[in-house]
């Protein structure tokens, strides 16, 4: 599907679930296979458990409108969301936010244990590190950029992203956040996956430095927006629709963008990023047709 200015957010997703799903589900027969006993099927578990796949879907929609054509971006997708699935493993467990539930199955260490879910956190990330190396080769990419998307997706994994952000948000609960810090928070824990979904696309798709900083910017924006989005479904949604235990932000005392500025504060909130990041793509000249859809999706979706 080229950058169509007219594919709706829905067209994008099913192409995002239908293309990483089938090579995540190869992926998790190999680990079941290579790895094997109650570990590798727990491995297989959480790989296929069914996710929206929206970081895919900007992976996708990012290095078509940077240009890209080859459909070994996939590898880069799933790459991707296995970081993510990790980070939902371990977020879910005891020591973090303690958790059942998740996307609408039984969360991995409630349907094996915590030991084995620790360690399918720890070994999904060296996964996305090989297959990520693996669809760059097949893409023909140089490695110097094969480096450049290691780097961008690894360092949000880490303590400047997501690991920090995770971190700032267990520090958090039960205190008051003022906004500033909040932003941190969920700049942090969820944004910079988010954002590095988008710049994965545009140097996979080799295009010029214009290009990918005005992706990241467009990425940082609508990773801001996703979290704040999360936090409006977590104190409206059901746990039924969610797939996740609905209400746990209060459960669990963390300062929100609802607690902050109310529901229909933080949803006015989402939507002023979602043109805002829109707007960055439109200042450096990048087609932001699926890419404006998805913003859109970000800010309205109800699950
Ligand atoms: C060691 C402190 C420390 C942290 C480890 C666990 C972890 C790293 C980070 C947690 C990051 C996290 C789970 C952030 C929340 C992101 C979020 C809003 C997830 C929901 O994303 P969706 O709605 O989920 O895209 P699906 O299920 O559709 O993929």
């Amino acid at each position: 599907m080229p950058d169509a200015p007219s594919a709706t957010a829905d067209d994008l997703l099913a192409e995002a679930r239908d293309r990483s799903d089938t090579l995540l589900s190869q992926w998790a027969d190999r680990l079941d296979s290579e790895v094997g006993g109650r570990t590798g099927a727990a491995l297989a578990y959480a790989l296929r458990t069914p996710g929206k796949r929206v970081r895919a879907a900007l992976v996708f929609s990012a290095y078509r409108s940077a240009g890209g054509a080859s459909s070994a971006i996939v590898g880069v997708a799933a790459a991707v969301e296995t970081v993510h699935t990790y980070s939902l493993v371990h977020d879910d467990l005891p020591c973090m936010d303690d958790d059942d539930l998740r996307r609408g199955r039984p969360t991995t260490h409630r349907q094996f244990d915590v030991p084995t879910a620790t360690r399918v956190g720890w070994l999904l990330v060296p996964v996305a590190a090989r297959e990520l190396a693996a669809a760059a080769e097949e893409m023909g990419l140089p490695p110097a950029t094969l480096g450049h998307m290691a780097e961008t997706l690894f360092q949000a994994g880490g303590i400047e992203g997501m690991v920090g952000g995770q971190w700032l948000d267990l520090a958090a609960e039960r205190r008051s956040l003022a906004l500033p810090e909040l932003m941190d928070v969920h700049r942090g824990k969820t944004g910079a996956l988010i954002r590095a979904s988008c710049i994965l696309g545009g140097l996979a798709a080799e295009g010029p430095p214009s290009v990918v900083q005005a992706l990241g910017k467009f990425g940082e924006d609508i990773g801001l927006a996703f979290q704040i989005a999360d936090d409006v479904l977590d104190a409206t949604g059901t746990s039924a629709a969610l797939g996740k235990t609905a209400g746990r932000d209060a459960q669990l005392a963390k300062s929100t963008y609802v607690g902050v500025l109310g529901v229909e504060g933080a949803r006015a909130e989402a939507e002023r990023l979602a043109r805002s990041a829109v707007a960055h793509l439109a200042d450096a000249g990048v087609p932001s047709g699926a890419l404006g859809a998805l913003a859109g999706y970000i800010v309205t979706r109800n699950s």
